[in-house]
């Protein structure tokens, strides 16, 4: 896969055509900007949290079913994506009033909404971006009704999904944006999934680690979306290890020899021969499957089986 020429740039990302038709390469940028671009700046490090965050976000949304433009991370900071004819509306959802909810209902921030509140806004930096009801939509000729309500669908499922995928890894997802386009006459989640398009509060502290801190010159942007990736990273790299221990055939194993015994003097005949062995489960994190096959074999070979007198097998699940 081969990228190929520049098709657009955004304010966060670079768009470019690859060798492979319908496929594009997102470049996520460490430039930042806010209120439609009225502020500007560089979080150093956003690009490679929000192109591995999205990796991460969309794998899980469509292992949950949810169909998204995500293929691949292709480096540190891209991602590869289906190129999608993308419908102007931006969607949010809402579990606590922040932001511009906050300010239009006149609620404190950090009030949790009696239900989560799915919201379209026109994405149009000239007119800042404003809310529209299905009126507005249909007299823009933006998106047809039915496209409308597959999006505040969608868009509700995501948040099931991500809301306690957040809350295990210590994080409150407040609120967040999706985009969605067309490919083939289907409609996908494309554009991106990263602490600049949602709002994600530490579940015990309170304190913002999202894009606010740079909306509100907080402070600690850099080190807020470095502790988002790994909180989500950790867990990712986790993966379990089964191991099987048996003794080795025609080495002696008395408790399978008694076993054996034991089971016919029970009258079950057909058994020919009883091996017993040991089952041991391990967590292993912070390395690729391949590497912790390897490293658990040497766990084997030196501590946890003896090689001389029994067999071992190791299982991987990412
Ligand atoms: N959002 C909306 N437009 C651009 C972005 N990034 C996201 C914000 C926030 C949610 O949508 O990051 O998570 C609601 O934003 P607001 O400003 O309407 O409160
Ligand atoms: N997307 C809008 C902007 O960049 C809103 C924001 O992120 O503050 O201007």
């Amino acid at each position: 896969m081969e990228k190929k020429e520049l098709i657009s740039e955004g304010k966060s990302k670079r768009i470019y055509a690859t060798d492979q038709p319908g496929q594009i390469i997102l470049e996520f940028k460490d430039e930042a900007s806010a209120f439609d671009g009225k502020k500007k700046g560089i979080i150093p490090g956003k690009g490679r949290v929000n192109a591995r965050m999205s990796d991460i976000v969309f794998r899980q949304l469509e292992k949950r079913g949810i169909r998204t433009h995500h293929l691949r991370l292709v480096s540190e900071s891209e991602t590869l994506a289906w190129r999608l004819d993308m419908i102007p509306i931006e969607v949010a959802v809402r579990n606590y009033a922040a932001g511009s909810l906050a300010e239009r209902l006149g609620y404190p921030e950090r009030t949790e909404l009696k239900s989560p509140l799915v919201e379209f806004y026109y994405k149009n930096d000239r007119l800042g971006d404003p809310l529209l009801t299905r009126e507005h939509i249909r007299e823009l000729g933006l998106a047809k009704d039915e496209q409308l309500d597959e999006m505040a669908s969608t868009a509700l499922r995501v948040n099931e999904i991500l809301r306690p995928f957040f809350e295990a890894r210590g994080l409150i997802l407040a609120d967040f944006k999706l985009e969605f386009g067309m490919r083939e006459g289907k409609m996908l989640l494309g554009d991106e999934f990263s602490p600049d398009v949602c709002r994600l509060w530490d579940a015990e502290t309170l304190e913002i680690m999202d894009k606010d801190r740079f909306r509100r010159d907080l402070g600690g942007v850099e080190e807020a979306y470095a502790e988002v990736l790994r909180r989500i990273m950790e867990e990712e790299t986790g993966m379990t290890v089964y191991v099987y221990v048996t003794p080795k055939k025609g080495v002696l194993d008395p408790a399978g020899q008694a076993a054996l015994g034991a089971l016919k003097s029970l009258g079950f005949d057909e058994v020919g021969d009883v091996r017993i062995g040991k089952y041991i489960v391990l967590k292993v994190q912070g390395v690729e499957a391949e590497r912790a096959t390897e490293r658990v074999r040497e766990m084997c070979e030196r501590l946890l089986a003896n090689p001389v007198i029994e067999d071992f097998r190791v299982e991987i699940q990412e």
